[in-house]
């Protein structure tokens, strides 16, 4: 291959909760970085995923779902949302064409626009075809359109050239074998997480957040890992722990199966359930807890 000019820049993915941008990164990665669960807001912060591309370097950001809600956690997600809008080089509007187009994504655009920099309206779940809306959506006129799927990854390639050409000149930040810059206890942590999402119903998901306390990779026989799953109310540890401590230890198994393949290698997990009241509404504590 000739040699060309080397590229490099920050692509944020944004987008309403529950659109696919997660899914999308991984895709783009061809790595499971990003948790992925049915329910929406499963991302509490900004994921960093390193994808080097001959001479291109993406930083993809994946964000939190933009939504409207007062509390601490959601102000604190919308802040990461801005952050990443402030940040990058180019902009990728993921949007699921069932859910369609709305007033938060006029808003989101014209921020975008304002910024001056190219961005692309993504539309996800191509390979579920039915009755979702006209894509692309009349609201989004002018854009530059594509649609992928998150699942199969019908259309990514032709997301990356279309990144990849939009990514300004200039030097490489990272090596070429480097996937994030998350710490692997906070990958881990993020693992727990996501199985219990899966595992619990109703509003216990949202209050819930996951500390690892100890993470150890000296042992010969895997690492071996402590983790707490904070709760908000007192009413919601019985839930957690289940019957006889049946549902915890099925978050357990599978979070820890999870694990030992993100890390190539055997692990232990111990969890614990602590309640901790007002965890979702303390800055700083969003902010220990890698939220951000
Ligand atoms: N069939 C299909 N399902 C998808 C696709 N992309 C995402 N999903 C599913 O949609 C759900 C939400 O996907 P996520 O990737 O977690 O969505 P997100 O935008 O990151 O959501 P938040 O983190 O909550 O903002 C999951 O159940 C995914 O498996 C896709 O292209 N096709
Ligand atoms: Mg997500």
């Amino acid at each position: 291959m000739p040699e060309g000019v080397s590229r490099a820049g920050v692509v944020a993915l944004l987008g309403r909760p529950n659109a696919g941008k997660s899914t999308l990164l991984n895709r783009l990665l061809g790595e499971k970085l990003a948790i992925v669960t049915a329910r929406p807001q499963t991302t509490r912060s900004r994921i960093l995923g390193i994808l080097t591309r001959g001479d291109a370097q993406l930083l993809l950001l994946d964000t939190p779902g933009f939504h409207e809600s007062p509390k601490a956690l959601n102000r604190a997600l919308n802040a990461v949302v801005e952050e990443a809008l402030e940040d990058c080089d180019v902009a990728v509007l993921v949007v699921d064409p069932g859910a369609g187009w709305d007033a938060a994504h006029d808003a989101v655009r014209a921020r975008i626009e304002k910024r001056g920099v190219p961005w692309l309206l993504v539309g996800t779940r191509s390979d579920r075809p039915g009755p979702a809306g006209a894509w692309p959506p009349p609201g989004a006129a002018g854009a530059h359109a594509l649609r992928v799927s998150g699942r199969t990854g019908e259309g990514v390639e032709a997301l990356l050239d279309g990144l990849v050409a939009r990514l300004p000149e200039g030097p490489h930040f990272y090596a070429e074998d480097e996937l994030t810059d998350r710490p692997l206890r906070f990958l881990a942590a993020e693992l727990v997480r996501e199985v219990a999402f899966e595992e619990l119903a109703q509003e216990v998901p949202y209050c819930l957040a996951v500390e690892v306390e100890e993470f150890d990779e000296s042992g010969e026989d895997g690492v071996r890992i402590r983790a707490n799953l904070l709760v908000e109310r007192a009413s919601q540890k019985p839930i957690v722990l289940g019957r006889g401590g049946s549902r915890i230890k099925a978050i357990g198994s599978e979070a820890r199966r999870r694990i030992a393949e993100l890390l190539g290698r055997p692990a232990h997990l111990s969890l614990w359930v602590k309640h901790e009241p007002r965890w979702s509404r303390r800055p700083k504590r969003l902010k220990s807890l890698g939220y951000h």
